[in-house]
């Protein structure tokens, strides 16, 4: 086999591992500036926009399926090609991960694009918690079971697996993701200060840098109430205005409102009232299980004599496990759900969001990964039906 290399193809970015050499993130999007009218910025580009208000999003993926090829090609065309990686397809084979629940005709237009138009020598996909999976167990030797969540850009997936091999069964899927976090965040500033609806990538930078998960829900909102230093919840968020201030930040401090030029908005509830979503959806609607009651859901569907070995080994991966404090909450929500008995044991990696690429770069170094790749001839030979009987459910 000629050269490897990973892609994790999230819908919000490309997570690509090449054997040997540190992985690398792009965006799996086109922007349009409003500043620079004219361009687009495909993935990576955007680095070079000095302008990021007002920035328009063409994504690949609708609702967490890849549905616009056009755009998601043009993404592949621009990472793969001479400005970034360079890479030699014909010479190369490639792991790609696919959402659960994927369409078949998706999948279909898949093995499609990656033998007949890259023409990579072979392919295997399958879905990124397998290859978190092949990670945990790699780091954890002894250890048969483990419960991937993948808290994702469109949904957070509660995936069980024994022996490497997924309890298909047990899968559960919770339709929070980290776009809705952001855009509910845009809702309740627009609604309560400011008009934000269009400022996608700077209020995600704001989620990402004042949000976090409430260890005591009634108690941060009791705190909130407060006036002046007493609400320790509140901050002031300087935002962006691309001349002097390149990137938003937390004002240092509590501070009275002043008439300076910078542009604020006013932080509370919305702090951790945002991330509460993952654990109550129906705190917007949403008539679902939270994150713990899922866990424990899917883990009472996975044989009974693995189930203590599941609650013991979950591993967190995903950009929305970030938020402070997120794995101490859910911990100590499995622990109120949980038997007395069992042991909880949650871990976060260094890394959450290049973890299944971590754990595909992995599999490639073992024998194990040899019978799931499907090559060129085999495709040439048995086409669409030979992938399907291939990558069924890895
Ligand atoms: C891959 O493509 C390049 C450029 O089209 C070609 O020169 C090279 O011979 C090809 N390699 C293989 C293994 O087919
Ligand atoms: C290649 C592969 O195994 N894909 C699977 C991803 O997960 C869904 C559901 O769990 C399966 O239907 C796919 O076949």
């Amino acid at each position: 086999l000629g050269n490897t290399i990973i892609l994790d193809n999230g819908a919000s970015s490309l997570k690509i591992g090449k054997v040997d050499s540190q992985i690398s993130i792009y965006p799996n999007s086109i922007f349009r500036s409003k500043s620079e009218r004219r361009k687009n910025f495909v993935s990576n580009q955007i680095d070079g926009c000095k302008d990021y208000s007002s920035l328009f999003y063409v994504l690949p993926f609708q609702k967490g399926y890849l549905v616009n090829w056009d755009v998601q090609r043009q993404v592949w065309d621009h990472v793969f090609g001479k400005d970034v990686l360079n890479l030699k397809c014909n010479e190369s084979n490639i792991v790609i991960t696919e959402p659960h629940f994927n369409f078949g005709s998706i999948q279909e237009a898949m093995n499609e694009i990656f033998f007949e138009e890259y023409e990579f020598q072979s392919i295997l996909r399958t879905n990124a918690s397998t290859l978190s999976s092949h990670k945990y167990n790699n780091d954890n030797p002894g250890e048969e079971c483990c419960v991937v969540v993948d808290c994702g850009y469109s949904f957070t997936h509660i995936v069980p697996y024994h022996k490497n091999v997924k309890v298909s069964e047990a899968v559960c899927r919770i339709d929070v993701g980290g776009k809705l976090l952001t855009n509910h965040l845009k809702e309740v500033i627009s609604y309560r200060q400011l008009q934000v609806m269009d400022e996608t990538y700077v209020m995600n930078q704001v989620k990402e840098d004042a949000c976090y998960v409430s260890m005591d829900f009634n108690g941060d909102m009791e705190t909130c109430k407060l006036k002046g230093k007493d609400n320790i919840v509140l901050r002031d968020y300087v935002l962006p205005d691309y001349t002097q201030i390149k990137r938003g930040y937390i004002k240092v401090g509590y501070t009275t409102p002043t008439k300076s030029q910078e542009q604020m908005i006013r932080l509370t509830v919305e702090r951790f009232a945002v991330p509460e979503i993952l654990f109550h959806p129906s705190d917007v609607g949403i008539p679902q299980m939270g994150l713990a009651e899922a866990i424990m859901h899917s883990v009472s569907k996975c044989s009974e004599d693995t189930q203590p070995h599941m609650l013991r080994n979950i591993v967190l991966t995903g950009g929305s496990c970030k938020f402070l404090n997120f794995k101490q909450r859910l911990e100590e929500d499995l622990r109120r759900l949980a038997p007395d008995h069992l042991d909880i044991c949650l871990t976060m990696p260094e890394n959450p969001v290049t973890y299944a690429c971590e754990g595909g770069l992995r599999w490639t170094k073992t024998n194990t990964i040899r019978e799931h790749w499907l090559t060129l001839e085999e495709y040439q030979e048995g086409g669409q039906a030979a992938c399907a009987r291939q990558f069924y459910d890895i």
